[in-house]
């Protein structure tokens, strides 16, 4: 088994398992060079281009898991609306889906359409090293929402908001239509030889605590569900949701994605012993000089204190100018640092 799977179930393990959000991108010179020759979506949809761009940053860092390089918006894709990658402005469709009738036009996802992420899991399981965990994804039906009714990346998604009040009801058959999608591509994922799955509710921060009960929590419930029928465990990553710990929690996920607004320490007293967290260095960390970042991570190995579930992790994605001499920093420190807070307990030294 490997580190990140032993965490995520709460296994004794040496140290803290390190991998980060976005490591697939940008910030690599060797992204950089297949990007300078591919445009985006050809490197989503060619599965040796994809297995290839996910483990650069294993050979790189060495981390401890490999995650696929797709992205989220590949589900609207399968449901008929494909997008583009715009420069400056990021992922926008060509018709949003904002109206009663174009949600119920709305198909559910076609899964079969996304072979091309099944091959990339297959090339890159057979290639990733058994010790290293693969992570599979998708986008929580809220998030993926959000892209799919404004029809792009926007500042502050008053159409989706103001849908949750002028009309729950089509909102709340697009939730269905892309839960049972998105159920479908983590189980297929799972087949292809994920280890892990992570779902990502990025945009979970522009909801109320009784419209993340509402419009997010119940569907998040049914896909941890469906990942957990497979034996296989979830992390939840729900951005902006440290006053809802405890509905979090409720989902039943084995780990929670934590972002760098809260100590690790106060999210542990909240959720307690029987649950895994990751994250939640903040990703400007990364600007600083070595001694910096050193201290900076063993500041927060410390927060989590001793124990075997924390998995180390930026608060949210690395930015693309990051210096990769920092990123080596981080992945050493936490190598060097954390098993230290590892020690045996009482039960295992007599056993
Ligand atoms: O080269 C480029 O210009 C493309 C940049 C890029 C990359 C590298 C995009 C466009 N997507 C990706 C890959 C990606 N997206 C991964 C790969 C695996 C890894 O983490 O290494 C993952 C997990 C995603 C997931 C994703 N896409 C999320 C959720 C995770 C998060 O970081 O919050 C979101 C919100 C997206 C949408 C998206 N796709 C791309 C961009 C620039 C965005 C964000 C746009 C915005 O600001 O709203």
């Amino acid at each position: 088994m490997s580190l990140l799977v032993d965490a995520c179930l709460g296994h004794s393990i040496p140290r803290t398992p390190i991998w980060i959000m976005r490591q697939a991108g940008r910030y690599l010179p060797e992204y950089q060079a297949i990007r300078g020759r591919h445009d985006f979506l050809t490197m989503l949809h060619t599965p040796e281009l994809a297995a290839k761009i996910t483990l650069q940053p294993i050979r790189r860092f060495d981390f401890d898991a490999a995650i696929i390089f797709s992205d989220i918006l590949v589900i609207p894709e399968a449901m008929g609306h494909p997008f583009q990658l715009k420069d400056g402005l990021g992922p926008c469709f060509e018709e949003a889906v904002d109206s009663c009738e174009s949600i119920e036009k709305l198909l559910v996802a076609d899964i079969t359409q996304l072979n091309y992420v099944f091959e990339s899991i297959s090339l890159v399981r057979n290639e990733l090293d058994k010790d290293k965990a693969l992570i599979g994804f998708s986008g929580a039906p809220w998030t993926i929402a959000t892209y799919l009714v404004e029809g792009g990346p926007h500042k502050d998604h008053r159409r989706i908001r103001g849908l949750m009040y002028s009309d729950p009801a089509s909102l709340s058959l697009l939730m269905e239509k892309l839960t049972r999608g998105i159920i479908e591509y983590v189980k297929e994922q799972i087949r292809a030889g994920v280890d892990v799955i992570q779902i990502f509710d990025t945009n979970a921060g522009l909801l109320t605590r009784n419209t993340f009960e509402r419009f997010s929590l119940p569907y998040l419930k049914r896909i941890v569900a469906a990942v957990k029928e497979e034996k296989v465990p979830v992390i939840l990553f729900v951005k902006g949701g440290n006053s809802w710990l405890d509905l979090i929690k409720s989902t039943n996920g084995d780990v929670i994605g934590i972002d760098w607004a809260i100590p690790l320490s106060e999210v542990r007293s909240i959720v307690g012993e029987n649950i895994s967290l990751q994250g939640n260095l903040d990703p400007t960390v990364l600007y600083a000089n070595r001694n910096t970042i050193r201290n900076e991570v063993i500041e927060l190995l410390k927060s989590y204190g001793t124990g075997h579930r924390h998995i180390f992790n930026l608060g949210h994605g690395i930015f693309p100018d990051v210096p990769l001499d920092a990123v080596q920093v981080l992945v050493d420190t936490v190598k060097e640092e954390s098993p230290k807070f590892h020690f045996l307990d009482k039960d295992e030294i007599f056993s």
